[in-house]
């Protein structure tokens, strides 16, 4: 087995998903927080200048998909096919777009720009939820699963959506409005969140801010 290293932000977001990826596969890393305070002090040693980066027996790269997508492949939690694969990989890009869509709202939101985040919130964060949302509801209402892709095990799909909703919530203004109208993706995060791998990892992890 390699020698992992995650190396984040000590926040769940972008890393998240890949730490409960380790967690469901019952595979040790090290997981390497830095302090959000030391953020942009430690981007000068990542492939992209941003983080999450990952370190495989001294190889290191970034983007929080292309590292999700791998150890998906390698603990065979990418479905039983590559075309299975393809589509779960189509779901994690969606949310990776719908959360690019608000990005600006959330930088904001957070301190971390200038800005009026309440005229944010409605004009970027709204719409892009009222537009992507109900493209997980529609993949859950033709599953028979519970899972995402239809799939009879989680995919990376199940836990990228699950983990990046969860933080999600943690940082929109109103937490459970967040979901309503959405309640074959309400049943997914209970569903995931359940799942016997993941409460141990669920129990001990840091209680980070998102
Ligand atoms: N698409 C990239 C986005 C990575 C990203 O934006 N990371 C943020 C932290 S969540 C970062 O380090 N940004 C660098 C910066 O803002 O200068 C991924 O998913 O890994």
């Amino acid at each position: 087995m390699p020698h992992y290293q995650l190396t984040y932000l000590d926040l769940r977001a972008r890393g998240e998903p890949i730490r409960m990826m380790f967690a469901i596969a019952g595979v040790e890393f090290e997981d390497v927080r830095i302090p959000v305070s030391e953020w942009k002090d430690n981007l000068k040693d990542t492939p992209f200048l941003a983080l999450p980066m990952i370190e495989v027996n001294g190889l290191r790269f970034g983007q929080s998909l292309a590292i999700l997508r791998y150890l998906a492949k390698e603990f065979g939690l990418a479905g039983p096919d590559n075309l299975t694969c393809a589509v779960a990989d189509s779901f994690c890009d969606q949310y990776a777009d719908f959360m690019n869509e608000w990005k600006n709202w959330h930088y904001c939101n957070q301190g971390y720009t200038e800005g009026d985040k309440d005229d944010l919130y409605e004009k970027e964060f709204v719409p892009a939820r009222n537009k992507h949302l109900p493209f997980f509801e529609e993949a859950l209402r033709q599953s028979s699963t519970g899972w995402i892709i239809n799939t009879p095990e989680v995919t990376h799909a199940d836990l990228f959506i699950a983990a990046s909703i969860e933080s999600t919530m943690r940082v929109v203004p109103n937490h459970e409005g967040f979901l309503e109208g959405f309640p074959l993706i309400q049943a997914h995060q209970k569903k995931f969140f359940a799942h016997p791998k993941l409460q141990k990892h669920l129990a001990e992890r840091p209680p980070v801010h998102y």
